[in-house]
């Protein structure tokens, strides 16, 4: 078996970004009369064609609510959507897809388990640890569980070079931390967490783990069992899949033992007035007819990354991440926020001679897409000492000619800025 997979991998075909830049119907539009260059992934990526093409089959020829008519066409249309969790279950390497819950997006998965595991499990005095890096969709759902059960919000400080050490995190737990909720990858700075090592800590004190892989799900291999993680959660749009679609994966156990989150159609075992039962997992946790055709999108846009291979989509990244972070580090005035070692595609910078705002309006200019603000992540913002950042991050289909019109776009910056 090893000797076929070896052979298979010496035969892969080196990885052709032009080929791949043509799945992408976006990427030949242009922009205020420019060819457009799209470094703005890690807010949404783009949609291959194989991905558009599925989503616009399932509605021409497969679409029909799902678990609920005998008919040929809803057995159809169940048979993709669940196909599609299976999909997902590979590609996290879940034990059962059961413990695949789709939801609309990371946002909801976390939203998920602080209402149904905080809710039931976390009470007042009970401890909920979060980073100083993570993205406001996992502070806020814990600061509003604390605001009403009296939980305890502690925060792990990040290293000036955008870094999360380990014994920061120990130094905070104690007895009475009950869960521990970081993100796989910072979209603000890129820094890469070290999540088994985290795992570990927390498993050690009693605690359990949420990762939220909104970003790192689009740029590595993920394992939740090699990682031993208790919640992951990711959205589809950042994974070249469509948007309203979400997947919070849970480890079975603890699933089976949290209340639902929301209630309605299809989470129900039987209704009567006085009581209800609820359905088996995953159905528990999918109230409401779920977002059909885009799943399934969902599905496809995995089986497109899972094709090119996440390792190497990630070797293409960082080798573009490292041309990339030499030129603009190149430029004076220009600084680069996060420089963690082992970070993945993300820069986030500003300039001396021009706000973020107005950088990336004049790149802009130019066609190039760059994403400037606090990027949902204010209190690191506030730790860097500054109220926004220009950032560029990086998809798989991204060249050095993206870089190098990115580096000359920052340059036409400096010349109606600087002084
Ligand atoms: N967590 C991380 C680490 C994220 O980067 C994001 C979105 C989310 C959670 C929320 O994802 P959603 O799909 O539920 O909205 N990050 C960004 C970004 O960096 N720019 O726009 C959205």
């Amino acid at each position: 078996m090893s000797g076929v997979a070896e052979a298979s991998a010496v035969a892969s075909p080196p990885y052709d970004v032009e080929k791949i830049r043509r799945d992408f119907p976006i990427l030949s539009r242009r922009v205020h009369g420019k060819p457009l260059v799209f470094l703005d992934s890690a807010a949404s990526a783009q949609k291959p064609r194989q991905v558009i093409e599925t989503v616009k089959q399932v509605y021409e020829e497969d679409y029909a609510n799902v678990h609920r008519g005998a008919y040929e066409l809803s057995a159809r249309a169940t048979a993709r959507y669940e196909g599609a969790r299976e999909t997902i279950r590979a590609f996290l390497n879940a034990e059962k897809s059961s413990e695949i819950i789709f939801t609309r997006n990371a946002t909801e998965g976390i939203n998920l388990v602080a209402n149904s595991y905080g809710g039931a499990f976390l009470g007042a005095g009970d401890e909920v640890i979060v980073s100083e890096l993570e993205h406001h969709s996992n502070i806020i759902p814990w600061q509003l569980l604390r605001d009403r059960q009296g939980l305890v919000l502690k925060v792990v400080p990040i290293t000036d070079d955008g870094e999360f050490r380990l014994e920061d995190l120990k130094a905070l737990i104690t007895p009475r931390t009950k869960l521990v909720a970081v993100a796989h990858m910072s979209n603000a700075l890129g820094t890469v967490l070290p999540v088994r090592e985290i795992v570990r800590l927390a498993h050690a004190a009693g605690a359990k783990v949420l990762l939220d892989g909104a970003q790192a799900a689009a740029h590595q291999r993920v394992d939740v069992r090699e990682i031993g993680c208790d919640f992951y959660v990711f959205s589809g749009h950042k994974l070249y899949g469509p948007s309203g679609i979400g997947v919070l994966y849970g480890r079975q156990e603890l699933l089976q033992e949290m209340p639902p989150f929301m209630g309605g159609g299809e989470m129900i075992g039987t209704v009567t007035f006085e009581k209800s039962t609820w359905a088996r997992l995953p159905h528990k946790f999918e109230a409401g007819t779920p977002a059909i055709a885009q799943a399934i999108g969902l599905g496809a846009a995995i089986d497109y990354v899972s094709e090119l291979g996440l390792d190497r989509i990630a070797a293409h990244e960082n080798a573009l991440l490292n041309y990339a972070t030499q030129q603009l580090a190149s430029i004076p005035g220009l600084r680069i926020y996060g420089t963690a070692p082992g970070k993945a595609g993300v820069i986030s910078f500003d300039m001396d001679c021009a706000h973020a705002h107005d950088l990336s309006t004049v790149v802009d200019r130019a066609g190039v897409a760059v994403r400037a603000g606090h990027h949902c992540a204010q209190p690191l913002m506030a730790k860097f000492g500054v109220a926004a950042t220009a950032r560029a991050s990086l998809g798989l289909y991204n060249n050095k000619a993206d870089i190098d019109a990115l580096v000359s776009a920052l340059d036409h910056v400096r010349e109606l800025f600087g002084r």
